[in-house]
């Protein structure tokens, strides 16, 4: 169906549009309507007509005005003048800001090879598309890096999922693919919903819109919590299971004991599509409810009532959030989830877990541009060698591996970085931000890319690209990069802020001038209809007269030959099958079965440290008002979280003489941060949580200030390489602390 994407009306006009980052979306690509007067943004609206979000959005996106012409915004080219660290600028020209980078780029290349550049990117937002063809395609070089420890969010969950299903991401079913959504004859609302450490209300995840969680409900849906916190969610939830941070693999598998042992599983399905069934019913004997109880703190009686809801309810879709990212032990967290949704028969079908293709679109188009590369240079990809788990799910540099090769030179050096969207050494994108900020020094020339100025690029530009917000620029959204497309959204330019150009605008004007050949489109939107008409038969001006396109679903692919390339009934894997036991993982040096290993630092694991850090911290839960580290100037989402909020139960509080609304410090053998306490029963009493992502735009920006970035750094808290064997996960929901009021 066709509609009006511009509307004029007596001097104004509204253009409907999908929002993703910048500033903070993830790709749901929320439908709005921006209202533009005299060339300003002056309302955000939701569009009751998007069929994802229905005209709900949220505070981010209605305070999109005051983010867009925000005085603080940088909307031209600059170029630092005086040392870096100093705050002190120069506006420049867009042609002089590419003479300046094409000739270093240039010198650089020739001087130490193109190995020696490095794209740093950050979360799953528009940027994600084109980071990686800037690096591969318009610098030449095959080092792009997501720099948090362990690559701890989503890429774990995608490369376990390819190497056991051999499919993209495994998103709940919400009815997205389909235009009638929940009416959709095909469709059936889950019986039950596991919320797996994912608050999806706050997050909007990657494919998922959170609110869809409040239509199933309303639709029946009953929900279980897998959550240390009690959140808004699990208050609603009908079961709960408070589990200690970290101990996540121990509870999976006790559910796994009491699905398997009572003989709950689809047998059909095992039958047919797993290999390794007896393998694992034999490994998960290790973890009966008694055992799993004293290791999770969740009672018995509740992990054997969840698992059997789980086996006899149908369907049961079970979402995992960022608890199986940020865990050293994650990967058999997720190999364990994904083995309960597997023999419980919830794969592929109505309500359950719907399975996208490894990368369609744009997705395989970002990953494709490293055909640009010889396979000589692939060779250099940092930690590739090292991590060939990582390195063969992921087309990136290993994150703590690039560390070391800042710190150390070897095995050679890096000369310069283009921080494309990763604020990273505020609480971000980085464990030990600290050790990062030390090591970035060694780079010898720097371009930022953002929108506004950030401890980064104070302490690290060079050159500074303004960045436009998604009003201010065209763009196609695409939910889970690909990975599974429920929808294709368009993204409308509306009007202009200065002279911001976006990373795909970047990506091509630098190409063009270091790389022709890859770039032979005049326009992002030639670029659009290149994308978009092969795979999808329209171009992006029939894209933009939908809106958005939902392509349907077709379940049970894998009796229909769907998945696998060659055609053939099955997944995509070695052995065709489900891997419950995983070939890949054996090929490592990894075990092929799930297991359980207690976090590094934990009262079981370290209990002499445990003594002085006697609390369990667990970090980064979202809230509405902030995306990471973005949105921290914006008054109005500033009145409503004015200070970085530590969680702390009442009882540990009064042991602690702190009170309400007390600044505290939280320490560990690694470092300390300041945050506010709040006293609240939701959270276990020998548990803390804090946010993550603060800084303080308000304070001085220059060094050794840096808008007070090291203030209330909890990533400070977090080390380097404490990952699991295969290079993911690192300890951001778990690890000691203790805690005390500031003086
Ligand atoms: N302690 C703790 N730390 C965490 C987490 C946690 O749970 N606990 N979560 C981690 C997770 S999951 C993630 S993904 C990382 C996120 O880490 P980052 O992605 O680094 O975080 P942001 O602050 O959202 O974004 C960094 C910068 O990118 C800019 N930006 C936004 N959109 C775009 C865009 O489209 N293009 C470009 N070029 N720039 C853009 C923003 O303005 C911002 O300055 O943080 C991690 N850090
Ligand atoms: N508003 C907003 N939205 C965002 C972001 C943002 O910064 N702001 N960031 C985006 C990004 S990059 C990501 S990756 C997603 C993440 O989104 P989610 O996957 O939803 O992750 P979180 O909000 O970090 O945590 C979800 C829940 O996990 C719980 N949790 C903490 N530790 C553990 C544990 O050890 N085990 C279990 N089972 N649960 C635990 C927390 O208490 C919390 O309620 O959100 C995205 N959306
Ligand atoms: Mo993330």
């Amino acid at each position: 169906m066709k509609k009006e994407w511009k509307e004029q009306q007596n001097g104004c006009y509204t253009v409907r549009t999908c929002g993703w980052s910048p500033p903070g979306d993830h790709p749901v690509g929320c439908g709005m309507k921006l209202h533009i007067k005299d060339g300003r943004l002056v309302k955000v609206e939701g569009d009751a007509e998007h069929p994802i979000s229905q005209g709900r959005l949220c505070v981010r996106c209605l305070s999109l005005p005051e983010y867009v012409h925000h005085p603080q915004r940088i909307t031209h080219p600059m170029k630092r003048v005086g040392e870096r660290g100093e705050n002190k600028w120069q506006q420049i020209s867009w042609d002089e800001a590419w003479d300046i980078i094409v000739e270093k780029t240039n010198a650089i290349k020739k001087n130490y090879g193109a190995e020696s550049i490095i794209v740093f990117g950050g979360t799953g937002r528009e940027a994600c598309l084109y980071y990686y063809p800037l690096g591969f395609a318009s610098l030449g070089t095959p080092n792009v890096c997501y720099p948090l420890s362990g690559w701890s969010c989503y890429g774990p969950r995608c490369a376990i999922t390819d190497y056991i299903l051999g499919a993209g991401y495994p998103e709940i079913d919400f009815a997205g693919h389909f235009p009638d959504r929940y009416d959709n004859p095909e469709y059936k609302v889950p019986e039950y919903i596991v919320l797996w450490g994912k608050m999806p209300l706050m997050s909007n995840p990657d494919g998922f819109y959170g609110h869809s969680l409040i239509d199933m409900m309303k639709r029946g849906a009953k929900i279980i919590s897998v959550d240390p916190r009690i959140n808004w969610l699990s208050t609603r939830a009908a079961h709960r299971l408070q589990l200690r941070p970290g101990t996540d693999t121990a509870l999976a598998l006790g559910l796994l004991h009491v699905i398997i042992n009572e003989d709950l599983y689809d047998h059909e399905f095992v039958d047919k599509w797993c290999y390794g069934f007896d393998e694992l019913k034999e490994r998960v004997q290790e973890y009966p409810p008694e055992r799993v109880e004293e290791i999770t703190w969740v009672k018995k009686e509740k992990i054997v009532e969840v698992a059997r809801l789980i086996a006899k309810s149908k369907p049961t879709a079970i979402q995992w959030g960022l608890a199986v990212d940020e865990n050293p032990n994650g990967v058999q967290l997720g190999h364990a989830i994904l083995a309960i949704s597997a023999i419980t028969g919830n794969l592929d079908v109505p309500g359950g877990i719907t399975l996208g293709p490894p990368a369609t679109l744009l997705g395989k188009w970002r990953v494709e541009t490293r055909s640009e590369l010889s396979e000589e240079l692939w060779e250099k990809r940092i930690g590739a060698k090292e991590w060939p788990a990582l390195s063969m799910a992921l087309a990136t540099t290993h994150p703590d591996e690039t560390l070391d090769t800042l710190e150390t030179g070897k095995p050679y050096k890096l000369r310069m970085g283009w921080f494309n969207s990763s604020n990273f050494i505020t609480p971000t994108n980085s464990a030990q931000p600290d050790r990062w900020y030390r090591a970035l020094k060694s780079l010898e020339f720097n371009v930022v890319q953002d929108c506004f100025m950030t401890p980064t690029a104070v302490a690290f530009a060079d050159i500074f690209l303004p960045l436009p917000t998604f009003a201010e620029h065209d763009g196609v959204v695409i939910t889970h990069f690909g990975r599974n497309a429920i929808f294709v959204g368009a993204m409308n330019k509306a009007f202009e802020v200065g002279e911001c150009k976006s990373d795909i605008e970047v990506c091509i004007e630098l190409g063009k001038r270091l790389n022709p050949e890859a770039w032979p489109w005049n326009s992002v939107e030639e670029f659009f209809d290149d994308q978009l008409k092969p795979e999808l038969g329209f171009d992006f001006n029939d894209l933009r007269e939908m809106g958005i396109y939902q392509p349907g679903y077709t379940y049970r692919k894998h009796e229909k030959g769907l998945l696998r390339a060659d055609g053939e009934p099955g997944f995509n894997t070695v052995t065709g099958k489900v891997e419950l036991s995983s070939t890949l993982f054996e090929m490592w040096g990894e075990d092929p079965l799930p297991y359980y290993k207690e976090p590094f630092y934990s009262p079981v694991s370290t209990p002499e440290l445990a003594k002085e850090y006697p609390l369990i911290l667990t970090t980064g839960a979202r809230t509405f008002t902030s995306f990471h580290s973005e949105h921290r100037q914006i008054s109005t989402l500033r009145e409503i979280t004015p200070d970085p909020i530590m969680e702390i139960h009442p009882d540990t509080a009064a042991n602690l003489g702190i009170k309400e609304g007390d600044w505290v410090y939280m320490e560990n053998m690694f470092g300390k941060a300041k945050e506010k306490a709040h006293l609240t029963p939701t959270i276990h009493p020998k548990v803390v949580h804090a946010a993550h992502g603060w800084w303080y735009p308000e304070k001085p920006a220059a060094e050794p200030s840096l808008f007070g970035v090291w203030e209330s750094n909890i990533n400070t808290l977090i080390p380097h390489k404490h990952i699991g064997k295969l290079g993911f996960g690192a300890p951001f929901k778990s690890i000691l602390c203790k805690v005390y009021k500031t003086e």
